[in-house]
């Protein structure tokens, strides 16, 4: 095998967000760019050596443009770095939640995703990549910190000379020195899911003519779902929608939200609208669950799966607790404490689960942006999320509007919802957290109408498993009635900086539970812009979106 040792110079704008580098696709194809973070990465865990005898990576991507290159380039520099195999989904495609399968399966030492995640695909799109630990999981901080670091430092790169790998043919080949599997980017993500949910009583639920309709946005799901769906639970050919995944999504946004799934609101909302809908997005690991007529918050998501767990056979001997992201509502606190299970908090994004997850002290994580999931794998996880609410529906027989609100009744009712400003100049955005954070001197005791401050602070967590400290993760501001306002920058954007604003109070009053979460948050949102000066300062009149 011949390889080439290529001279290069280091970038300055190559670390990580709150789930991998992502870049204008322009970014990513400028010379050098994705070989420098890939030696990075195989510098940092081979700690600057060929890697270790036997080594399995995996690897695959959301089939977003520029997939298929990406990947050719990275199986070669895997062969020049002494990897001896590659599992590669075919055609280049993995979910997210299936590579972390993938990885744990065949315990390979780790895998490389190719996804910007919900963000739009194409040449003028985003494209991004993600190093996850042989757990399944994305790199912890410590680790994406050190491929930082190295990308920081790097002078070459090593890559073999060698013909491209038909990726659309299944079974093996050799680069170089190197095994290149193909395999089937479902088979065994399909098989994990029929081990833990009740697939027959999914499937009489279906023949019964309970009906679904699931969007795959032009992203990577389609073969998911249409497999685990249409054939193995015989729901109707059709019942997958944009089922086929596209370089570009179809010209569509894959974040499957009430703005971006608009096809598949319409449908729910519509008149003869399927009992239940959902939606995931550009690599799989989000979910957005819909009754008819029914938005399902996902911070309540979590909270639903958690207290009807023992309804899916996986989860039959109960969990052992939760945890979930900072900005998502108490909701499953409440279960949590009622199961008598801990429930713990952490920083955005699914890399400060893990720890959690492997010390058996979490079952069920989730985030208020549309992702669930479980130990199961340790990523979260769209279809298993689906999955989930098709199995407490086989088993309950009760529409899903009426589910969330029996739920409401029990536990009280977290009002949440974020606002997101998009695309704001990161100037500005800096400025209005820097006014805000100013302020907290001042803020506690006072009043604004019936709401006092109660606390206010930047939020940090330190991991309780390895003691590592994580700083900046979002500026609280609680009130003593427990509702409470966040304010955090976006870590996953490629244009400017996003605003996200999290909104959250609470009603154990089951005649007022069933209000426009908008208008019950009203004064809060008044205050958010009080506290903030949100309008002053961006212009803005209302969020680019609303969750
Ligand atoms: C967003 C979400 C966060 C999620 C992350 C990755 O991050 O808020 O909860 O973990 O995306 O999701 P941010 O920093 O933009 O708020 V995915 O589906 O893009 O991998
Ligand atoms: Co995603």
């Amino acid at each position: 095998m011949n390889i080439r040792t290529v001279a290069t110079k280091p970038f300055q704008d190559q670390k990580p967000g709150t789930s991998g580098l992502r870049k204008k696709v322009a970014v990513f194809k400028t010379a050098n760019y994705l070989e420098n973070f890939v030696q990075a990465v195989f510098d940092t865990i081979f700690d600057n050596a060929a890697a270790p005898a036997g080594s399995t990576l995996v690897l695959g991507g959301d089939g977003r443009y520029y997939n298929r290159e990406a990947i050719q380039i990275i199986l070669r520099m895997a062969a020049a770095n002494g990897i001896a195999k590659v599992l590669v989904g075919q055609g280049g495609i993995l979910s997210t939640p299936a590579a972390s399968a993938v990885i744990r399966k065949y315990r390979s030492f780790g895998g490389l995703i190719l996804s910007a995640s919900h963000n739009p695909g194409g040449p003028e799109g985003d494209f991004g990549i993600k190093y996850n630990t042989a757990n399944g999981g994305p790199a912890p901080e410590k680790i994406t910190d050190a491929i930082y670091a190295r990308s920081r430092a790097l002078t070459s790169y090593r890559i073999a000379e060698a013909a491209d790998v038909d990726l659309d043919r299944r079974g093996r080949q050799i680069l170089g020195d190197m095994v290149v599997e193909v395999i089937d980017p479902v088979a065994d993500y399909a098989e994990l899911m029929e081990s833990l949910f009740d697939f027959a009583a999914i499937r009489e639920l279906i023949g019964g003519g309970f009906r679904v309709c699931f969007d795959a946005m032009h992203a990577v799901t389609g073969p998911y779902a249409t497999e685990i769906l249409e054939r193995r639970l015989g729901a109707p050919a059709g019942t997958v929608i944009n089922g086929v995944p596209l370089p570009d999504f179809g010209g569509g946004h894959p974040d499957p939200n009430l703005t971006y799934a608009d096809q598949l609101v319409a449908i729910m909302y519509g008149e003869d609208a399927p009992d239940f809908g959902a939606a995931s997005d550009g690599d799989g690991d989000r979910n957005m669950i819909l009754g008819r007529h029914f938005f399902v918050n996902p911070s309540d998501s979590l909270a639903l799966i958690a207290a009807n767990a023992t309804l899916a056979p996986g989860y039959a001997a109960g969990i052992a607790g939760i945890a979930r992201s900072m900005p998502t509502s108490a909701a499953a606190d409440r279960v949590a404490e009622k199961l008598g299970v801990p429930c713990y908090e952490t920083p955005t994004g699914w890399k400060f689960f893990g720890n959690l997850m492997d010390a058996g002290k979490v079952t069920l994580c989730g985030e208020e942006s549309f992702g669930t999931g479980s130990s199961h794998v340790r990523e979260k996880d769209g279809l298993w999320a689906v999955l989930f609410w098709l199995n407490i529906l086989a088993k309950r027989r009760i529409p899903v509007e009426e589910i969330v609100h029996r739920h409401w009744a029990e536990y009280g009712r977290n009002v949440y919802s974020r606002h997101d400003y998009e695309a704001l100049p990161s100037d500005v955005a800096a400025g209005l957290m820097a006014h805000l954070k100013g302020r907290f001197g001042d803020l506690p005791g006072q009043r604004f109408g019936d709401y006092t401050v109660k606390f206010c602070d930047d939020f940090s967590y330190t991991d309780p498993i390895d003691g590592s400290l994580s700083t900046g993760q979002g500026l609280r501001v609680g009130f003593e009635d427990g509702s409470r306002i966040v304010f955090r920058l976006s870590g996953t954007g490629t244009e400017g900086a996003t605003l996200r604003i999290y909104l959250e109070a609470f009603e154990a009053d089951p005649a007022r539970q069933k209000v426009d979460a908008q208008e019950a948050l009203a004064v809060l949102i008044a205050i958010a812009d009080e506290l903030s000066q949100l309008g002053q300062r961006t212009g803005r009149e209302r969020p680019t979106v609303i969750t």
